[in-house]
């Protein structure tokens, strides 16, 4: 296919509650949609993952704006005639920005997939139909623990099958021991985004009495030596999401000893193609996965619950329903029935904005051609 337009449009969703996570906490979703269109006339959607700030990581929507303005799109635009295969190689020179990359893929794959008429699912390799879902429950904004425990019981009564509560220091031990009281038989994970140092190695072992599924990225994404020590340490498996970037640091990882079980977020490892290298080659040697979530909208939700259906996801991911987080989605809403999702079918994503939507909630709009 050849591209003949590139837009970004930039949209504001208010979240039905705020999202407090040790880095921080979000009120609104800040979002960058990209619009690809073809010069047959198909158009793709791609969602990037990036925030308002670099707090999960380094990206932030202003800095993923630029890069895609002034470097991605002009090499797919110079390469004229291209597949969505073609992507990670065009844009392998410029270095970093793996949500704005993944965006731009996405954008082009849905194009393809819609001008085929393939669904992401069968073009993943999507072997069931319905999906597992688990939630994640930030931090109370108000730090009681009779708030969390609230949403955690509206989570459990939706049907939801997993939940993970974020932690750091000062909110771990007791309301995961809580939660732990409360529901003894739910499949409960926690995870930290990075907040713990080598010396709370102790601390976090206090965990391994509360037959957790998994503890997620306690310690520095740049830490594998620390992840190690803490895996040889805990009894409960040792998930990374921040430190796996690409098939090659999932590798690492494994090999290190410092991850057992591996969360897959397509903007974070640039794209969809390689996370499903990274499901692969931990299919081979089985590591179990699941796919993570970024508070996205319809869009990134529907390719996310595509990349879940793929045999290795084994756990249930971040794959929420749409009334998680909004009120209203820019797509058809994403309903949860007996803790499932069903996998989208329609060509590409299997969804699009719904138009009025989209006007209401963007905030601007420009051209990248
Ligand atoms: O989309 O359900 C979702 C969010 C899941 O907790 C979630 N994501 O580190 O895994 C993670 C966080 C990062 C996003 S926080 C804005
Ligand atoms: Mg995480």
């Amino acid at each position: 296919m050849r591209l003949d337009s590139v837009e970004v449009i930039r949209c504001h969703l208010p979240l039905v509650r705020p999202f407090r996570t040790s880095f921080g906490t979000e009120y609104e979703k800040d979002v960058l949609l990209l619009k690809v269109t073809t010069a047959d006339g198909v158009v793709g959607w791609g969602e990037c993952a990036a925030d308002r700030a670099p707090l999960y990581s380094h990206e932030f929507n202003d800095a993923a704006i630029i890069v895609l303005r002034d470097h991605l799109v002009p090499r797919l635009m110079r390469a004229g005639e291209l597949t969505a295969e073609d992507v990670p190689g065009l844009l392998r020179p410029v270095r970093g920005h793996p949500m704005a990359r993944a965006a731009l893929e996405m954008a082009v794959l849905d194009a393809q997939l819609r001008t085929a008429g393939v669904s992401l699912g069968s073009y993943l390799g999507s072997t069931r139909d319905r999906i597992d879902c688990g939630v994640s429950v930030g931090i109370p904004d108000d730090d009681e623990l009779a708030t969390l425990m609230a949403e955690v019981e509206g989570y459990v009564d939706a049907g939801y099958r997993r939940i993970k509560l974020k932690i750091q220091p000062g909110w771990d031990i007791v309301p995961t021991t809580k939660v732990r009281e409360r529901w003894p038989d739910i499949p409960l994970q926690v995870d930290a985004n990075q907040a713990y140092g080598r010396d709370a190695i102790e601390h976090l072992a206090q965990l391994d009495a509360l037959d957790l599924l998994l503890i997620e990225q306690p310690l520095h994404e740049d830490d594998l030596r620390g992840h190690q020590l803490l895996a040889e340490r805990m009894v409960t498996a040792v998930c990374l999401d921040e430190s796996v970037i690409s098939v090659a640091t999932a590798d690492s990882a494994i090999e290190y000893g410092a991850c057992e079980i591996v969360n897959i977020k397509a903007g974070r490892v640039s794209g969809y193609l390689e996370a499903k290298a990274i499901h692969d080659m931990c299919l081979g040697r089985g590591i179990p996965v699941w796919c993570g979530g970024m508070v996205e909208t319809g869009l990134g939700r529907a390719a996310n619950i595509a990349l879940a259906s793929l045999p290795g996801f084994v756990l249930p991911g971040d794959t929420s329903a749409s009334d998680r987080f909004f009120t209203r989605d820019v797509t058809e809403p994403f309903v949860l029935r007996d803790g499932q999702i069903a996998v989208p079918t329609g060509p590409g994503l299997g969804v699009e904005p719904i138009p009025d939507v989209l006007d209401d909630i963007t905030v601007w709009r420009s051209p990248l051609t």
